[in-house]
């Protein structure tokens, strides 16, 4: 082929994904070989032909809520054999926002067994439309109705359906494209300036570029070019891939099951995630604990080193909620005891109770086989209760993880091993009365490849034809082998689900263990869907500050995945941290949704105390404006329960047409309005922020910006994080105090901001913090503030929570007025007017629960 009739370097479809591509190979395989024209950018040689592919046969099927095709083999290329060589394409019109496209071979193939919630709304109006053609080939575009947007198109080639190798291809409506996890992503837009491998696997991996890490979420977000977006998820648990191609165009490939696809049309992308977790689930609100600060250290070493940094914490007036146990604290790495370095820490546990903090431990799945014969009931239960991993012969799985003889893994996705570890958490309780739980090692993890004494056997299940770019290049690689067995399937198909599967089994213990309250389980794996039972955190991170303004890029991707209760280890996980780079990451992570300090074993101490008095008072200070904000950030995971609404938010989702925020990751919202623009790199004192297009107030000052749509640089000393507040919306606030249990009893606030017709919009959710059906039972209060035309009003929209009479609202600040009177339920009382034109309203003792009317003139 002559350089003229070469596929442009940024449009080829790789026909040679495996090693030791050759043109000659590539020729047989009936593709086309080009040298690209740039070096260094991941340009295929061997690309696929534009006629590779299906053809529709017969006539379109029409069907209850949309359409199926019968589509059959139109080619002689194979990338590697058993190919199907007819397929059923379906559309179905889930509702106006929700698309599936289903394609199967019609032979029984792995399905993920995921519930998919019913859609709303509807679907007589659909947002968008499905067009096929069949010329040269079958290829479907989605189409958006009200701009034309083409928002999938496979006509860019590709599509295969093989045992084995599966692959579809889009055309992407835009560059803007945000989402594919768990990777460590060094900007939330993807970049297309060379095609980029985002591997998907679960693995004990700490965030490295290009890396395959602990959870699988293939899915992702679209900004379009009028601002509208969409979403899309493949519904697959096998090893997979995406790969970014600069045209733009998006590359899918698995070795197994099926193509599931699931899109989703906003149209604005905080509807997308609306839309995402109707599908698959959202977040119940958390315990009100869980939403204060924890600390946390692998290596303790004996409770007295736990119990100072705990003091320590609390001497420096530093807000603390929960304390953790790591393995460290069992005996010998086994799960659900407690070793004899820690023989006080049940008592502990309850000293801490009586003060208000909260204890998380954590468990691993595997399980030692060798303790002494009948001295370790989760073994000994376990095997009774047949609750094990299977190798093909039937016997369990022998795996090497931390305790010091083999172990087995759970099989969670048995009835009978649910009942098992739900049984064993309840027991638990009885040796240490924790309150929340944390899984880790759950992708699952293994020291040694596959099985310890077999390894895995040389077969097609263990060794499939292509393997994707997973670290390793073995699907057994710091893990089981591929065709070890649950109930579910073969690891091959279900590896990328084990901590999915470990996780609602893990929440229904906690529910068991303590009844009729909230559960908190911490996962490191998840799975799509997997935040209607877990939280998660970012995993082994670094203590570096590169690490630092990643977990950023995590926490908003996890907001996406439905996954809104997460943070990365603040200070850094890995390594030895420092005092500048943990004051920073304390300031950052009092805004994390979910905010831990957690610390390797081997490393320094690193509690925000430790440094002296100038990191402390920086988290003491970051931390009490958490506290502060705390009923609006409760309010937020109400929403997200209730709607499916982010937490922590992208700039772009609240200003979906401004092209400068489509790019902006090293700044967030929590919710609508409060930005937080950190500090993230080492020695400087002023950033460049964004500030969209709308009024903004300092949190701390009240003055108002006047900057807008612009890159503002602003101050920020080392005790300092910039904040703002957005006009419009009002926040309800409460004072801060050590911890949740004391800060309940705090009198409450509003901040009121004004946008630019003065007005301003804000709702509160509160609840006793811990009952497990709180809104459910109408067990709680729910409030909408209005600020319009001078008056302050309150709607009571429900009125459930009988504490919340013994609460008072005390101060309203209100940002963006010129009044200089104001008026409570009729009676004029005295205001303060600061110098930066915040007005505010001290000792109101108004009563939490009761409407009031406040009137600025
Ligand atoms: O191989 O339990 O990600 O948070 O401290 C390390 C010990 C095992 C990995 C977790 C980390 C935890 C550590 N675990």
């Amino acid at each position: 082929v002559s350089a003229q009739q070469c596929l442009p370097d940024f449009e080829r479809l790789d026909c040679w994904p495996e090693p030791n591509a050759s043109e000659q190979a590539c020729r047989a395989r009936g593709c086309t070989w080009c040298e690209a024209e740039i070096d260094g950018r991941n340009v295929p040689w061997c690309y696929l032909p534009e006629s590779y592919g299906y053809k529709i046969e017969g006539d379109v099927r029409t069907t209850p809520n949309g359409f199926s095709l019968t589509l059959k083999r139109n080619t002689t290329i194979s990338y590697f054999g058993n190919d199907a060589n007819t397929l059923n394409f379906d559309a179905e019109f889930q509702s106006n926002t929700r698309l599936r496209i289903k394609i199967t071979d019609g032979t029984p193939r792995f399905e993920v067994p995921i519930e998919i919630g019913a859609a709303s709304g509807g679907n007589t109006d659909p947002l968008y439309e499905v067009q096929t053609s069949n010329s040269p080939v079958f290829s479907f575009k989605v189409v958006r109705k009200s701009t034309g947007a083409v928002l999938f198109d496979t006509s860019v080639g590709g599509f295969t359906f093989s045992n084995q190798f599966l692959q579809i291809a889009t055309r992407l409506p835009t560059k803007n494209l945000y989402g594919i996890g768990e990777n460590e992503q060094h900007s939330f837009r993807h970049k297309f300036d060379q095609y980029y491998t985002w591997p998907l696997y679960a693995r004990d991996q700490p965030p490295s570029y290009n890396a395959n890490m602990y959870g699988v979420h293939p899915r992702y977000t679209v900004l379009e070019e009028d601002g509208s977006a969409h979403g899309v998820v493949i519904v697959n648990s096998n090893a997979q891939e995406f790969i970014t191609i600069p045209s733009p165009a998006l590359l899918y490939r698995t070795i197994g099951g099926i193509l599931d696809i699931y899109f989703f049309f906003g149209p604005t992308p905080e509807n997308v995630v609306e839309q995402y977790t109707e599908a698959v689930g959202r977040a119940p609100i958390p315990p009100y604990w869980a939403l204060g600060f924890h600390l946390s250290k692998y290596g303790y070493d004996e409770l007295e080193r736990m119990k100072g940094a705990v003091d320590r914490t609390a001497a420096a007036g530093i807000p603390q909620d929960v304390q953790y146990g790591d393995i460290d604290i069992m005996d010998r790495q086994l799960d659900f005891t407690v070793g004899a370095r820690f023989s006080g820490l049940p008592a502990y546990v309850k000293e801490l109770k009586a003060k208000g903090v909260k204890f998380v431990t954590i468990l691993d799945p595997c399980i030692s086989i060798g303790e002494p014969a009948g001295s370790y009931r989760p073994y000994e239960l376990g095997n009774q209760m047949d609750v094990w991993m299977k190798r093909i012969d039937g016997t369990p799985v022998l795996g090497k993880v931390w305790p010091e003889d083999p172990v087995h893994f759970p099989d969670y996705s048995k009835n009978s091993t649910r009942e098992w570890w739900i049984t064993l958490i309840k027991e638990f309780k009885s040796l240490i009365d924790y309150d929340g739980l944390w899984i880790d090692m759950n992708e699952p993890a293994n020291f040694v490849n596959g099985d310890r004494d077999e390894g895995c056997s040389q077969n097609s299940i263990n060794n499939p034809p292509y393997v994707p770019g997973i670290w390793g290049g073995n699907l057994a690689d710091k893990t089981a082998c591929a065709d070890h067995q649950i109930e579910k399937g073969s690891q091959y198909d279900t590896h990328n689900l084990y901590g999915w599967l470990e996780s609602e089994p893990t929440r229904a213990g906690t529910l068991a263990a303590n009844p009729g309250k909230r559960s908190f389980v911490l996962s490191r794996s998840t799975f799509i869907g997997s935040g209607k039972w877990v939280s998660h955190w970012l995993g082994d991170n670094f203590s570096q500050w590169d690490n630092m303004r990643y977990s950023i890029i995590g926490m908003l991707q996890f907001n996406q995945f439905g996954i809104p209760f997460v943070g990365a280890d603040i200070c850094g996980f890995i390594n030895p941290t420092n005092a500048t780079m943990c004051q920073r990451w304390q300031e950052l992570g009092a805004f994390y949704p979910y905010s831990r300090n957690h610390n390797a074993i081997g490393t320094p101490e690193q509690d925000p105390a430790i440094w002296g008095p100038e990191v402390a008072e920086s988290s003491r200070k970051a931390l009490e404006i958490r506290y502060t904000i705390l009923p609006y950030l409760y309010t937020l995971f109400h929403l997200h329960n209730t709607r499916g609404t982010t937490v922590a938010r992208a700039l772009w989702h609240e200003f979906p047409t401004d092209a400068t925020a489509a790019g902006v990751d090293d700044q967030f919202l929590l919710g609508p309005g409060f930005l937080v623009s950190p500090v993230l790199e080492e020695g400087i004192t002023s950033r460049d922020a964004y500030i969209p297009n709308a009024r903004w107030f300092d949190y701390r000052a009240g003055t108002e910006t006047f900057v807008r749509g612009r890159t503002v640089n602003l101050n920020a000393p080392r005790d300092y994080i910039p904040l703002h507040v957005r006009g419009g919306i009002i926040y309800p606030t409460q004072e801060p105090a050590l911890n949740t249990v004391l800060s309940r009893l705090n009198p409450m606030g509003l901040i009121v901001a004004l946008d630019d017709n003065d007005r301003s919009e804000g709702i509160l959710y509160y609840d006793d913090g811990e009952s497990l059906d709180s809104y459910e039972s109408g067990k709680y209060y729910l409030a909408r503030y209005i600020y319009e035309n001078g008056n302050l009003e309150t709607i009571v929209e429900h009125d459930g929570y009988s504490f919340m009479s013994t609460l008072k609202f005390q101060t309203v600040r209100l940002l963006g007025s010129n009044a200089s009177r104001v008026s409570v339920n009729g009676k004029e009382i005295h205001m303060t007017k600061s110098a930066g034109g915040e007005i505010l309203l001290s000792n109101l003792n108004l009563p939490a629960n009761k409407p009031f009317q406040i009137t600025f003139a």
